[in-house]
């Protein structure tokens, strides 16, 4: 009985991990505002900060931050577009970010 419950526990256990990936999805920002060097890495960060954000890539268009870039969000649907928008904003007040709807 002691094992049938343990079992039945893992089965639970599998389940729950596996649809917290299936429910992983990406979302793109168009993000304008950087103003040296340093600011990629600080959206980046930012983006990264929110709760459900497994992954950030940031694309520069022609490779300068002065043309702004493609950010790229790998999150669960803990994660919504609205809450990395803001944390983007807040960490620096000349940076925008605006969701890329496909
Ligand atoms: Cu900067």
């Amino acid at each position: 009985m002691k094992r049938a419950l343990i079992t039945l526990g893992i089965i639970a256990l599998v389940g729950l991990t596996s649809s917290a990936f299936a429910a992983e999805s990406t979302f793109k920002f168009k993000v304008t505002g950087m103003h040296c060097d340093m600011c990629p890495k600080a959206v980046e960060k930012a983006a990264k900060s929110v709760k459900g954000v497994t992954d950030v890539k940031l694309t520069l268009i022609e490779g300068k931050w002065e043309n702004g870039g493609i950010l790229e969000v790998t999150a669960t649907e803990t994660a919504k577009p609205n809450q990395i928008i803001n944390a983007i904003q807040k960490a620096d007040k000349s940076y925008r970010a605006e969701e890329i709807k496909e």
